[in-house]
């Protein structure tokens, strides 16, 4: 029997009583912010005129960057983004000024008082036009394996073409927003939906020109981040507490959701070139792949991400000549930002689509040449690290096996032989996704336990709840480890002064890193406690366990109640609280080398998937996916199926109905659930199946259970190609095109494209 057990939130969360930042009862004097933002997309501001807002009655004071009493100045990795814009407005919905009025509605009544004067400025909206102006963020990366360039010459076939993956919206349920309380002395607290409480308290600090020790930050749980809130949620977080700072009242600020679609960072759109040489058995020789992504206006995570875009730019095959440059390119949309997957989802489309294109011109399947190149025991990645515990195979058989893929490749082809207005396409798409942050330094994680005299215990982490279940986990690890029921133990908020200096919850590896230090710091307290019981019951250590609520002797339960063992605990002064600190092994990387270790592990496996095109139309249905993952050896099977599948429908919307659009001046244009679209249950895959591959996981996994919030989303780019062969079928005419998502209106084009 696989290991489940339910979202601990679940029983608050469907009676609506779970708390978030928009729950919280304000104290009375509460004001509340609203962003006043740049109404074009690039531009120098000549004046902005805020005397009748500022006028109005209620409005308590509108800061721009003059209020900043430290560095106007919010970029993580490069220090390239104001707070508030300054002379120079670099993107549509930048901030300018925040207003800080008496409610919300006088707030927004202010913003449209406000008049601004400013010069435009030529636009550049997508990364090939800033690639021609050389308009970077960054210096480009490569990785090299081998000699691409080279082999080519002995390849029996090599194509050349162009892709492109739009930007997604990350579309949490709950928009950003925070509220911030001054409390004595300056010191002031900041209740934030963020992924990355330490980012927001050091960049306020940084803004308000305070030490981080007078800011506090406090996060309950988030109604979704997806990424998104792994760096965006800090400007409104440091915007609040320069208002506090300022008017020593509490400030609240909730972005609706147009402000939020518009504000903020979405999923980097990628232009790639790629070039692909292969012998006539179809083994990949050599691959060379250039990425533009488009970073928007400020470096943001762009680099970061950017990187991880190369290590995953050979997805799960071993290619053994592979050349790959990415470059972020510096455009005037909002900084595009982390979204599951950071990087990683557009790098694998590439290269699924080189292999289609591949396919294609020499007339085999494309599954032929994914299969004839799957990863193998000891291969090496285009940056060193060699594979171990590959199950790019395993998960590529069992799937073809469990679901008897022969006997749905038949189905479809007698389907597409007998029907002309209906085309079905098939699809494999095998995953490998590594496990780390690329940035070493960033894969350490705290956990402080007290356990109470009562014999309650209380779990604080740096793991931010965000709908993934991760409090759930720490749960059942401090359970498993402590030995007593999940009713004892209670999950903190996750708060810095608690748990200082996290790495946010990002990378899949929340879980992983905190449930570590759950399990150390569990260790230690239970080594204490059995050293204090077999004194208390005269026995050697060696003979006692704590399970059930119990002390055991020799396996017999002895008359020692947990509780009792806490009491005896107080009673002889022994410490009933553990932090600990866990910090990932063996990985490392070498930037100048661009070689190295830099992932604890890889998550595999492998979706089929088949879709019915109606090609009158140009609409499709997804008839099912079913997939073979790599769990490891799930501690929670329940809620690891929901990643699965709440990450693979995020994956199908960014391939087939997720549509980002900017106008040529960078306004968004797709600025409303209306024009912005997203998987429901209707346009989802009728069905939906997932068999865990049978494994034994990996050491650095929590409980050996692997991690797996991103992964499955990359089997969504299956559901592209199966389209692509459904259309194909339709028509032989079609140029195959790898310009994702794949709407409908895309694919009534290709079923009627003409010859040449
Ligand atoms: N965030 C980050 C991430 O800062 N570094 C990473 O490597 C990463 N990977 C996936 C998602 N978020
Ligand atoms: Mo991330 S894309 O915040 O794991």
């Amino acid at each position: 029997m696989l290991k489940t057990m339910k979202n601990i939130d679940s029983y608050t969360h469907v009676r609506g009583e779970s708390l978030f930042v928009d729950d919280i009862i304000l104290r009375q004097d509460a004001l509340f912010g609203l962003c006043f933002d740049s109404p074009c997309a690039h531009g120098k501001i000549k004046s902005v005129d805020y005397s009748k807002a500022e006028a109005l009655d209620g409005v308590e004071k509108i800061f721009t960057y003059k209020d900043v009493l430290g560095e106007n100045q919010i970029g993580g990795i490069i220090p390239d983004e104001p707070l508030w814009a300054e002379d120079e407005v670099h993107f549509w919905g930048q901030p300018i000024a925040f207003i800080v009025a008496e409610s919300e509605a006088i707030a927004k009544k202010a913003r449209a008082l406000i008049t601004i004067d400013i010069e435009e400025l030529p636009v550049i909206t997508t990364a090939k036009e800033a690639k021609e102006k050389e308009s970077f963020i960054n210096a480009p990366r490569s990785f090299k394996l081998g000699d691409a360039a080279s082999v080519f010459s002995d390849c029996d076939y090599v194509y050349e073409g162009e892709t492109f993956s739009n930007g997604q919206e990350h579309l949490y349920l709950e928009t950003q927003g925070c509220y911030a309380i001054p409390q004595e002395n300056g010191t002031i607290k900041i209740i934030s939906s963020t992924q990355g409480p330490t980012q927001v308290q050091k960049t306020a600090a940084k803004v308000l020109g305070i030490p981080m020790h007078k800011i506090e930050v406090d996060v309950i749980r988030l109604g979704g981040g997806f990424g998104g809130k792994e760096d965006q949620a800090t400007p409104w977080a440091v915007m609040a507490a320069v208002a506090v700072q300022s008017l020593n009242r509490p400030v609240k600020y909730i972005l609706n959701r147009h402000d939020d679609l518009r504000m903020t960072g979405k999923r980097h759109p990628y232009s790639s070139f790629y070039k692909i040489g292969l012998t006539k058995d179809l083994k990949i020789k050599a691959f060379e792949v250039e990425f533009l992504q488009n970073s928007g206006a400020a470096a943001d995570l762009s680099p970061a991400i950017a990187e991880r875009t190369l290590f995953h730019a050979t997805n799960s095959y071993f290619i053994p000549n592979v050349s790959s440059t990415v470059f972020s390119c510096k455009t005037n949309l909002p900084p595009n930002t982390a979204f599951r997957g950071f990087g990683g989802p557009q790098g694998m489309f590439v290269i699924e689509s080189a292999i289609a294109d591949a396919a294609d011109q020499i007339g085999v399947n494309r599954r032929h040449i994914q299969e004839a190149n799957l990863l193998a025991e000891n291969d090496e990645f285009s940056y060193g690290q060699i594979a171990t515990q590959v199950e790019a195979r395993n998960s590529w058989f069992t799937a073809k096996e469990k679901f008897d893929f022969d006997q749905m490749e038949e189905e479809v082809i007698a389907f597409n032989k007998a029907n002309k207005r209906f085309k079905k396409g098939v699809s494999l798409m095998p995953i490998a996704f590594g496990i780390s942050f690329t940035n070493t330094q960033m894969n350490h994680a705290r956990a402080l336990i007290h356990i109470y005299q009562d014999g309650s215990v209380g779990v604080s982490t740096g793991a931010v709840e965000m709908g993934q279940s991760v409090n759930t986990k720490m749960l059942q690890v401090a359970e498993s480890v402590l030995g007593i029921s999940a009713s004892k133990i209670k999950l903190e908020t996750t708060n810095t002064t608690r748990v200082a200096n996290t790495s946010p919850s990002a990378a899949s590896s929340t879980a992983d890193l905190n449930g570590k230090a759950v399990e150390m710091a569990c260790n230690a307290l239970i080594d204490r406690l059995t050293k204090l019981a077999s004194k208390t019951l005269s026995c050697e250590e060696n003979t006692i366990a704590i399970h059930d609520d119990f002390v055991f002797v020799d396996g017999k339960k002895s008359s020692l109640s947990w509780e009792d063992l806490i009491i005896q605990a107080m009673a002889h002064r022994v410490a009933l609280s553990e932090n600990a600190h866990y910090a990932t092994p063996k990985i490392h990387f070498d930037k100048t080398k661009e070689r190295g270790h830099p992932f604890a592990y890889h998550v595999y496996g492998t979706a089929i998937t088949t879709v019915t095109v109606d090609c009158l139309r140009g609409r499709y249905e997804i008839d099912a996916v079913k997939i073979v993952h790599d769990f490891g050896k799930s501690m929670n099977i329940g809620i690891d199926l929901g990643q699965v599948e709440g990450a693979l429908a995020q994956g199908i919307g960014w391939m087939t109905m997720e549509e980002i659009a900017y106008g040529a001046d960078g306004r968004l244009l797709s600025n409303a659930l209306s024009t912005y679209k997203v998987p429901d249950v209707f346009s989802g895959p009728k069905t939906i199946e997932t068999i865990p591959l049978e494994t034994e996981g990996h050491e650095l996994a929590i409980k050996k259970s692997k991690a797996v919030g991103e992964p499955p989303l990359m089997y969504g780019i299956g559901v592209y190609f199966a389209i692509q062969q459904a259309v194909k079928e339709f028509n032989p005419n079609y140029k195959l095109e790898f310009h994702s998502p794949f709407t409908p209106e895309k694919v009534l084009m290709g079923l009627y494209q003409k010859e040449g």
